[in-house]
Parts: structure tokens; sequence; C-alpha cells
């Protein structure tokens, strides 16, 4: 097809306002902090920002729980710092996405506030209420009226006193799901998505929004361990009307407004077939998903058990996401988000080679097909936080686990060192960005503790670099938009069982593009690459090492990288 939508060729930059810049010195970032900062994201290149929810909120989550969706919390400003953002934004190219979260809401928010008041209230029914499991007494242990586990540890339900009923959230007690089956409930959902759009946003990204069809009737899921609970999952994960639900809401919400805006569905435990038709253009329902197996590789029989990343697996999965989509959909790409621990700690290496890992992961992920995604403070190179204890962490999935894991006899060493691995607080600290007090995130205390290594891992600094990370990835930005064969080539892998080495390459129309990268902090040899020979001597578009560095080539026709290298090769 000749048209190809925009996005292809777009990078989108992930803000968690609460840690990138404060403007107010109450410790906490805003909006106004963000309209500062624009200039930065405008040199990187990006084509679009995501800004986690900034909504009014308990903040129970960080503001994953929405107690008003037409309001901005005044944590972050007024809804004239937002228009102002807006406008800024879009003066400089740069389209601005909000986080959509109505999986669920606050337990604040006045619609379920009027759902527990009784049991005849007319929105009783927005959210999903059940007796206690018969043959037990309210509040009972076991009462619940599934077994399922929540995401941030126990039970998915909460005893309401005054009804006698439980509510069902799968995040936190104060998340409570809303009953997408109502169909009042989508119709409020999306009168207010068609108010922001109004307002002049460019789309949502979707917090999980495949969950938001439940197969009836509820019922428990398989035994997690030896413990009380179960995996609910079966029952919510892609559920029987998440098709049709998608399908309605952009007929409701997104029909007749131009191909300019951006869906993005966050889907965990999404698969590739699944995928297929969740961004079939023909089947109108979103652009692209956030899939999870590539951010899940690491882990064992859950979150808290971490064990290496094979690069043989890796490979595998992102390779079989790339030819899933090659033909119908569209992929995104990430390897960091405020959910997940910093990929340079994670992938890399954050030692002696921090600055070359993080340009090599970067190197790898914007040159697969599919839409590239930065977080904060990716572009720097930021590192896991070093928590002490476990007072250093703020996260409610982190809190949650501890006191779980600790009240069930694991050793507090043992928690500290899954928390220090996995918990998302590890992305959360503040963006860096220059070597004064609290690396200029703030004037006054941050809610969260700035990372040690800020006075030289900051934007100040890198900016000054030619050969810094944050350069690197505003030269990959560039290249994406200035080639065709980054946004649309083909995608083959090669390689696959190579254990140390990720090759691929991409073509389109003539032109083939290669990509090698050493995820090892030795010299090594490519061995076994297909034309080697034509490749050695071709052209480099850009590598991670800087230029005045670049070594000697072998005299046999072999490609030898030195650590954390990655390069890219063109043929035309
Ligand atoms: O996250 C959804 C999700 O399932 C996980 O990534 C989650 O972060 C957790 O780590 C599972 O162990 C989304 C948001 O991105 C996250 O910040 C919210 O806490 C969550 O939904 C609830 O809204």
């Amino acid at each position: 097809p000749a048209e190809r939508p925009w996005f292809h060729s777009a990078v989108v930059y992930q803000i968690y306002p609460r840690s990138f810049q404060d403007s107010d010195g109450d410790g906490i970032g805003d909006l106004r902090g963000v309209i500062n900062r624009l200039d930065h994201l405008a040199t990187l290149g990006v084509d679009v920002v995501w800004l986690s929810p900034i909504y009014r909120s308990p903040q129970d989550d960080n503001g994953y729980d929405i107690s008003d969706y037409q309001d901005i919390d005044p944590t972050f400003g007024t809804l004239a710092d937002f228009d102002e953002l807006v406008a800024k934004a879009h003066e400089r190219g740069i389209r601005v996405v909000m986080d959509l979260v109505v999986n669920h809401t606050s337990d604040e928010h006045p619609w379920f506030v009027e759902s527990r008041s009784s049991k005849d209230n007319p929105k009783r029914d927005w959210y999903w209420w059940q007796p206690p499991r018969e043959g037990f007494e309210a509040g009972q242990p076991g009462a619940e009226p599934t077994n399922w586990h929540s995401f941030f540890s126990g039970s998915t339900w909460q005893l309401d006193e005054a009804t006698g009923e439980y509510y069902l959230h799968l995040f936190s007690r104060k998340q409570p799901d809303l009953n997408w089956e109502n169909p009042q409930v989508r119709q409020a959902v999306y009168a207010m998505m068609r108010w922001w759009l109004d307002r002049g946003v460019d789309g949502f990204r979707m917090d999980v929004i495949n969950m938001i069809s439940k197969e009836l009737p509820l019922r428990d899921g398989e035994p997690i361990g030896d413990g009380p609970w179960g995996d609910g999952s079966p029952s919510y994960i892609c559920g029987p009307r998440i098709h049709e639900f998608l399908q309605e809401m952009h007929r409701e919400v997104f029909e007749g407004r131009g191909d300019a805006l951006l869906t993005v569905g966050e889907m965990p435990a999404v698969t590739v077939e699944d995928a297929v038709l969740f961004t079939d253009p023909a089947r109108h329902e979103v652009d692209m998903v956030f899939q999870f197996e590539h951010v899940g590789l690491d882990h064992g029989e859950h979150k808290w058990d971490r064990r290496p990343l094979q690069l043989v697996e890796l490979k595998e999965s992102l390779g079989r996401w790339q030819e899933g989509l090659a033909e119908v959909g569209w992929n995104s790409l990430y390897w960091n988000n405020h959910d997940q621990p910093r990929a340079v700690s994670r992938f890399g290496d954050d030692g002696e080679f921090r600055v070359e890992s993080a340009k090599l992961l970067a190197t790898v992920l914007h040159l697969h097909r599919g839409t590239p995604y930065v977080y904060q403070g990716e572009e720097l190179g930021m590192t896991n936080v070093p928590f002490q204890d476990a007072t250093a962490f703020r996260d409610i999935e982190s809190v949650n686990y501890y006191e779980a894991a600790t009240g069930q006899g694991l050793l507090v060493e043992e928690v500290l060192d899954a928390l220090r691995l996995g918990s998302r607080d590890n992305a959360r600290s503040p963006v860096q960005w220059d070597a004064s007090p609290h690396a200029g995130f703030t004037t006054g205390v941050p809610w969260f503790p700035v990372h040690p290594n800020y006075p030289t891992v900051n934007a100040e600094h890198a900016l000054a670099d030619p050969d810094s990370v944050f350069h690197h990835y505003r030269r990959l930005i560039e290249l994406r938009h200035a080639d065709p064969v980054v946004a649309e080539g083909d995608f083959t892998m090669l390689l696959p069982d190579d254990p140390v080495v990720y090759a691929f390459t991409r073509s389109l129309e003539g032109t083939t593009l290669l990509v090698v990268a050493n995820f090892g902090g030795t010299h090594h040899r490519v061995d076994g690459l297909p034309d080697a020979e034509e490749w050695a001597g071709a052209e480099l578009v850009l590598g991670s090492y800087p230029e005045s560095a670049t070594a000697p080539g072998p005299t046999d026709g072999s490609i030898v990288l030195r650590p954390w290298e990655a390069r890219i090769l063109r043929r035309t």
C-alpha cells in the first residue's frame, strides 16, 4: 500500500510526570515542569509524548487510580496548564497522548461511591459486586467469590461491610474494576474520551485494556503454588467481548476523526495471534499493542523470581513478533516504562559499559520494525536504584509484596534482593537533569530520592558530549525519520542460536541494513554471518562507539565487535 501510517516512522517518549520535572518546589513533578522541558524532547526529536496519568487521583497507584477523569490532579497543575502544554507541544510538532485507565477507577470516584452505597443503587452494576462464596460468612477466610490473586498481592476481592458484598479489584483495593458488560459504563467512558480529543489530545495509551472483558460466570483459577490464591487470568485476559468492545470504542470515539491519532493498548499476556487481530487496520481496534513476552524472559515462576536473560530466547521471542506482524498489524517496541526495571541494568552492563550497552540496546530496539518507545531517563542511560532497605520502596506493588512475602516467612534479604531487581520503583527515581542539588529535578525535597549517580549521569552532561547515550538516541530517531528502510523494511533475524550476537537485516527496495550487536563485555568475532565478506566492507551508517575510536577491521573479512558494540551497516 502506498499510504503508510505516520506512526511507522514515529518515536514516542513516555513521561511519568511525578518524576519528570518539578516546577513549584513541592518535590513532585508537574505539568509546568513538563512545559519547561519541552526543548529537551524537541532536541531528542521525538514525535509523540505519552503522559502517564495526570487526572485527579488519590495517588494510591501514582495516578492509575482515577477519581475524576475530566480534571487534572492539583499535584500536577490545572486544565489551563494542560491546554498550554498541548499547545506548546504542538508548536514543536509533538503530539500528546494521554493514559486511559478504564479497566478500573479509584474507589473515591463518584461512580464507585454511589455504587457501594446500596445494593439497589442505579450504579451498583457499574462494578463487580458478588456475595460471599456459598457456605461461607462474609469476611471469613475463603469467602471471597473466587480465589483470584491480585497483581498487588492478596485477594482480588474486598468485602464492603455496608452491604456485605465483595467488589472485584485486579489491582489495589483502591482500584475497583468497572463492569464493561454494562452499556452505560461504556458510554460514559466513550463520552470522556471524546471530551479529551475535542480538547486537542492526539490519542490514548490504554491501560490493561485487554482485561476489560471478563468471562462469565467468574470462576476459580488454577492454584498458584501451595498458597490460598489462584490464577484468574483465563477469566479476564482477552475475554470473550474484548474485540467487540474495542470496535465499539473505535466507532463511538475515533471514527471520522482522521488518521492523525494514536492508540496503543497495553496488554499483559497477549499473544502474537491476538495482536494480529487487535492491530489489523481493517478491524478498527487499536494501532498497536504493548506485549509483555520479552520483559518476562528473565522471570522464573513469577516476577519476583528472577533469572538471567538468555539472548537466544530474547531473539526467538522478538523475532516471532516481528514475523507475526509482518503482513498485518504493527508492533510497538520498548525495553522500559514506569513498570519495568531500567534496561541498561537489566539487559546491559550498568557498570563499566553503561554507555556502550545503553547505546547497544537502543540500536537493537530502534532498528526493529515497529514504533519505538523511549521512557524518560532511558535516553540518559539511567540505571536501577541502589535501594538500601525496605523503607526505600514507594510503589504499592513493592510495598505489598514485601509485606506478603515476609509475612509468609521469606527471608528479608531474599525479598529485598528480588525487589532490587524487579521493583517498578527502579524506573521512578527523578530524571537527572544536571549536577545541581537533586539533579535539577526540584528545589524542594524530592518525593523519591534522586539516584546518587546524578553528578555524572545527567542531561546537561549528555547534551555536551557528542558521544553520549542521548545523542545516540537522537541519531537513531533521525535515522528512522530519514530512511524508509528503518520504518518499513522487511525484518530477517540472523544467527538465532548465537548466545552473544544479536544480528538481523532490514530490507526495502534494493537497500539492506545489517544490525550486529555484541551482548557481552569482551571482543567478539561474528561467526557464520551470511554474505560476511560483502558486509565487511559495507558503509557504517551508525555505530555505538565513537567514530574516532573505530577499530581497524580484521583482514580476513570478518566483523569483530568491541565490548557491547552495535553497528548498523548499509548495502545497496
Ligand atoms: O500495568 C499493568 C500490569 O499488568 C503490570 O505491568 C503491572 O505494572 C505489574 O507490574 C504487574 O506485576 C498497568 C500500569 O502500567 C501500572 O502502572 C498500573 O499499576 C496498573 O496497570 C494498574 O493500573
